[in-house]
């Protein structure tokens, strides 16, 4: 009781045999372990096997061997391999994520989650191997085709599951703060991950129609040098050229630069004119034309930006491909200034806003705009939602069931665990477990309705982020 703790928690993927990297670092634990007991803590030392995951479905696709026992083959191998290393691990608490045991309290989390409002169902886009008949990560994409199937790889609309993280960004920006000893980089690449950025919303109408185009914008102060709107292929407003040859044109070649955010940022910048005219909010009589543009995320923002050319790059480039208006607004202290100038200075060019500092004059805008009515000020994050559902087998069945009325509601918990099917082919592509002949089949016990359960399964990542917990 008046010992204190200390936890040192290991939890490799267990991939056939322990390599040196294995060694090295449990050595390192061991080192650790062994100090920390000495000094009289009570110390937990235990091993794990994240053991989902699919060079599991891989390799049982080409040995015949179900993934269950090529990973149990595996574990028993490694885990012989590590006791002939001698190090002080406690054996009696190994776990395992593809153990029922393991994965009931996995869904038992789910199911409180969800209920709490911190999972939903939302329908996004992916990255679709229409081979594989899969979703792959960004990663898995290898210009712009499926890395097994080589096939051009689509991008589609799905519905997914997601743990709401982004409801936590201002915690985990805060957060960074205590990281002491954390090396700064890190926290760098951390906080530019959260991406937090002021900014504000307008409101564009268009000339002509009742539409509007709603823009996020982080330099409201170049308002005045806005000489284009640019909208994303997904915005609703892109739907209306769906049939439209040219437009087809334009989206088969930005289709061909890959679906990665890098990819799309270093891409050469493509547009399709949509002849829509925007009107200027400050300028009277002032409008400006609205392209479909290849540069323009539909996840960020509002899926569409003004474009200023003297003062960002990629509107620069855009603008002197279709030779559009350069209006310089921002100007150095220097005497001529290379454009695109991206750096503070005075306003000028910019009516009530000249001679202003760029700061001043985002502060001004903001406030017109709200006066307005045509916007108001806005803080975005770059983080997104972490989508958790995949189309395996190899993984923790998401304890969720349909319902004929469409509803989508979670099992009981006396139900738990939800267990994966043994008899499953992995030979056919597709979703194995939507495949399978019966597994999906199941009752409503409220109700005693029929009822299909979810087919899709956890990331492993969701395996990986408890497991110190049950180890305690
Ligand atoms: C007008 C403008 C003028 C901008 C200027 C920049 C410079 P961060 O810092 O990453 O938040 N933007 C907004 N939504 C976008 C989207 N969905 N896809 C691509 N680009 C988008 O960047 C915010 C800036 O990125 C916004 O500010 C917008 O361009 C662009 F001289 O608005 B800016």
């Amino acid at each position: 009781k008046n010992k204190k703790f200390y936890c040192l928690e290991m939890f490799p993927y267990p991939s056939g045999r322990i390599h040196m990297g294995h060694v090295r670092n449990y050595t390192m634990g061991d080192v650790v372990a062994r100090y920390k007991s000495l000094k009289g803590f009570n110390v937990l030392h235990p091993m794990g096997w994240d053991a989902f995951g699919l060079p599991a479905e891989n390799a049982s696709r080409e040995n015949n061997l179900s993934p269950m026992k090529w990973t149990k083959e595996n574990i028993d191998q490694m885990k012989k391999q590590l006791k002939m290393l001698g190090l002080s691990i406690d054996w009696s608490k190994e776990i395992a994520t593809c153990d029922p045991s393991y994965y009931k309290h996995q869904q038992e989390l789910f199911i409180d989650f969800y209920n709490n409002g911190l999972i939903s169902r939302k329908e996004t886009y992916v990255n679709w191997d229409p081979v594989e008949k899969t979703v792959l990560a960004n990663e898995q994409v290898i210009n712009g085709k499926g890395w097994r199937s080589n096939a051009l790889v689509e991008r589609k609309k799905l519905y997914q599951w997601f743990l709401n993280i982004t409801k936590f960004s201002d915690d985990l920006l805060d957060g960074l703060k205590n990281l002491d000893g954390w090396p700064d980089k890190v926290k760098l690449m951390q906080k530019n991950w959260i991406g937090k950025s002021f900014g504000c919303e307008i409101i564009f109408d268009i000339d002509n129609t009742d539409e509007k185009i709603k823009v996020f914008t982080t330099r409201p102060d170049t308002i005045f040098g806005a000489t284009f709107l640019a909208i994303s292929p997904d915005h609703k407003i892109s739907k209306k050229f769906y049939q439209n040859q040219d437009f087809l044109k334009f989206k088969e070649i930005s289709s061909k630069i890959g679906t990665t955010e890098e990819a799309i940022a270093l891409a050469e910048k493509h547009g399709f004119d949509t002849k829509l005219k925007a009107k200027h909010p400050f300028i009277k009589n002032k409008l400006i034309p609205v392209y479909i543009a290849n540069f323009v995320l539909m996840e960020y923002g509002e899926g569409a930006i003004f474009g200023c050319p003297a003062h960002d790059q990629r509107d620069f480039e855009f603008a002197k491909k279709y030779n559009l208006e350069i209006i310089q607004v921002v100007k150095s202290d220097g005497e001529k200034d290379t454009l695109p100038y991206t750096s503070g200075g005075k306003i000028i060019n910019s009516d009530m806003l000249n001679g202003m500092d760029v700061e001043k004059a985002k502060i001004e805008v903001i406030k017109k705009v709200e006066n307005l009515k045509i916007g108001k000020k806005k803080i975005q994050y770059r983080l997104k939602d972490w989508g958790i559902s995949r189309q395996r087998y190899w993984g923790c069945p998401i304890p969720m069931i349909h319902l004929k009325n469409g509803q989508i509601v979670p099992v009981d918990k006396s139900e738990l665990p939800i267990k994966l099917p043994d008899n499953i082919d992995l030979k056919s592509s597709g979703n194995p477990l939507e495949n399978h002949k019966d597994w999906k089949r199941t009752i409503y016990k409220k109700t005693g309705e029929p009822a299909l359960r979810e087919t899709d399964t956890l990331d492993t990542f969701v395996d990986s982020s408890w497991y110190f917990i049950r180890f305690c």
